[in-house]
């Protein structure tokens, strides 16, 4: 038994036209193949490059342990040099990724290697992101504080995507309070005895190469894990649909805090609690 996924559409290039019809109205994933071709990126981006450019930084390190109340929401688990961390990547799998950098911030020249695809949607010019990891490495499945649509494109290497929109949400034993699932579930190869509801999710697979964008609709849920020592730069417009912005206003301003002043004041059982919580409400949907 495996997850019912489908493989994501693949398209060489899109017009803007083609893209708001086709995938950004009904909110459907794809892959573009050629999408950034134009971009110096395209050629330049390479782990030497970034250790050449970016080296003496130092960058926060996340691995897969679980949530620890002790731990603010999306707290760091280690830093290094990046010159470090790349050494690291190259040599050996490790579990450190970096997750969330803004490199318009930390490295403004990197700026000048990449565009703004127009697909005709508004996109956030201070928030691009970038993302690292080494062989093997993953992160939770979980989506983004602010729902936003994704153009995530990778470098240097491949990973694999499984992607879930949000009305799968109920089989997926989400952790309330929270943007992630039950952090024991190995998506990669899911248990099904112990987490019988995910029989019933339906998602999207698709293994991205260097070059290649995917688009990721408003609020889908995402989960990656590289194959090769790589990294991705991810661009993001606003969700749309009155529901994902309300849902984004709330996880900015409320949920985050609450879920910080439970860790505060209840510890290890607020943790405990919510894992249960995602057991439970899941149980009607398996
Ligand atoms: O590839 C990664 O490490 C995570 C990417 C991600 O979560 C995102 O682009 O929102
Ligand atoms: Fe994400």
């Amino acid at each position: 038994m495996t997850l019912n996924l489908t493989a994501i559409p693949r398209v060489k290039t899109i017009s803007k036209d083609a893209f708001l019809n086709t995938y950004y109205k009904p909110q459907l994933p794809v892959v573009i193949e050629q999408g950034i071709t134009d971009w110096p990126a395209y050629s330049k981006w390479n782990l030497e490059y970034i250790k050449a450019i970016a080296g003496d930084i130092t960058v926060p390190l996340y691995d897969d342990r679980p949530v620890d109340y002790k731990d603010g929401f999306n707290q760091a688990h280690a830093q290094m040099k990046m010159s470090d961390y790349i050494d690291l990547l190259q040599r050996e799998p490790t579990k450190y990724r970096i997750f969330l950098w803004n490199i318009l911030k930390e490295v403004p020249q990197l700026q000048q290697d990449f565009k703004y695809p127009d697909f005709g949607l508004r996109l956030m010019k201070t928030l691009p992101m970038l993302f690292f990891g080494g062989t093997d490495a993953h992160t939770f499945m979980h989506y983004d504080i602010d729902l936003a649509n994704i153009f995530h494109v990778h470098f240097n290497g491949k990973k694999d995507c499984i992607l879930f929109d949000q009305r799968q949400t109920k089989y997926l034993y989400k952790v309330p309070h929270s943007l992630i699932t039950r952090e024991d579930i190995d998506f990669n190869n899911p248990d099904f005895n112990t987490w019988p509801a995910l029989k019933n999710a339906k998602g999207w697979t698709c293994q991205l190469q260097h070059g290649e964008l995917l688009y990721l609709p408003e609020g889908y849920w995402h989960y990656m894990r590289y194959l090769t020592p790589g990294f991705s730069l991810s661009l993001r417009a606003i969700p749309k649909r009155p529901l994902h912005l309300c849902k984004a206003v709330y996880n900015i301003l409320i949920m985050r805090h609450f879920d910080h002043l439970m860790r505060k004041l209840k510890g290890q059982k607020w943790i405990d609690y919510k894992n249960k919580k995602a057991v439970t409400n899941t149980a009607p949907f398996v």
